[in-house]
């Protein structure tokens, strides 16, 4: 697993767009959608104290495969006998109380099959935030350093590079494809229904990418905004930006659901910014959801 050194510092963390700004920017979509960004808010100042290495890469099927074989370890989605979810072109969401935009959960779907072709190389989904926990256990018990996810304050950090803007690169969805895997041109025919919100461009995959395909950030990292998205350690919190501690916040101290970030390969634009926030539960398994590991300075 390839670690990048990101150095310690301090940045601006959160977005407090107005919904009119943001309704300009996103036309297509309902004005609903811009007044549920309250999580988002107030943009506050964060120190990152301490210099870490953060993962050059979302965690592969290759490297979760190791760890399943050498640990002995059952993701969730096996254990429970429950599965995952599954991209499958037969499969019409209005058949399921919930609408998911995927077939599931089905034991047929884990780790090992999204529903789609996924080499070592691809980023691994369908794991849970208990899954997360376990492989950076151990990681840290057999390797001498301590593994674990991001905070969430440490992911924004370095999704962000340095930059201010919703996107690395700058505002506008435009240039996208350069730097992030997301629901795209080329993931467009797959999903007549929504294809008017893929962006204009084409980065080239209708599905997952192998990891690193996309431009890195400033930082060096890859895919940190779209492909899948990355459990961190947080619990979500609705108003926690408003009296989090400005120095390596840690989350609230408890809460029912773990944030997740960055956006995935089916992700519009919109919900790609560096600032926006998503949750699941610790069990939750999903075809978009995968994780990228924390390693700490230092022994433990
Ligand atoms: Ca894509
Ligand atoms: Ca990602």
């Amino acid at each position: 697993m390839a670690f990048v050194h990101i150095p310690a510092g301090s940045f601006a963390m959160g977005s407090d767009e107005s919904p009119e700004r943001l309704a300009e920017a996103f036309p297509l979509l309902e004005r609903r959608r811009f007044e549920l960004l309250a999580d988002e808010a107030p943009v506050h100042t964060v120190q990152i104290s301490q210099a870490f290495y953060l993962g050059q890469h979302e965690v592969t099927v290759g490297q979760f495969r190791r760890f399943i074989e050498a640990s002995g370890y059952r993701p969730e989605s096996e254990a429970d006998g429950t599965g995952g979810y599954g991209y499958n072109p037969q499969y019409d969401p209005a058949t399921t109380a919930r609408g998911d935009a995927f077939e599931g959960r089905d034991p047929r779907y884990s780790w090992r099959n999204p529903g789609f072709a996924q080499t070592d190389d691809h980023p691994v989904l369908n794991v849970t935030w208990n899954d997360a926990q376990a492989l950076a256990s151990w990681l840290s018990r057999t390797e001498g350093h301590r593994y674990r996810l991001p905070t969430e304050a440490e992911w924004e950090y370095a999704c962000r590079a340095g930059t201010t803007t919703r996107y690395p690169h700058g505002d506008a969805p435009a240039g996208l494809e350069r730097e992030a895997n997301v629901f795209d041109q080329a993931a467009a025919p797959y999903w007549p229904r929504w294809q008017q919100h893929a962006i204009a461009g084409n980065d080239g995959h209708a599905f997952t990418a192998p990891v690193g395909s996309l431009a890195p950030n400033a930082f060096g990292l890859h895919d940190m905004l779209g492909n899948a998205w990355e459990w961190v350690s947080d619990w979500h919190g609705e108003n926690y930006y408003a009296h989090s501690p400005s120095s390596n916040p840690p989350g609230p101290a408890d809460g029912s659901v773990r944030v997740r970030r960055g956006g995935s390969w089916h992700t519009w634009a919109f919900y790609a910014r560096c600032s926006y926030r998503n949750w699941n539960s610790p069990e939750t398994r999903y075809t978009l959801v995968g994780m990228r590991l924390l390693r700490e300075i230092g022994q433990r």
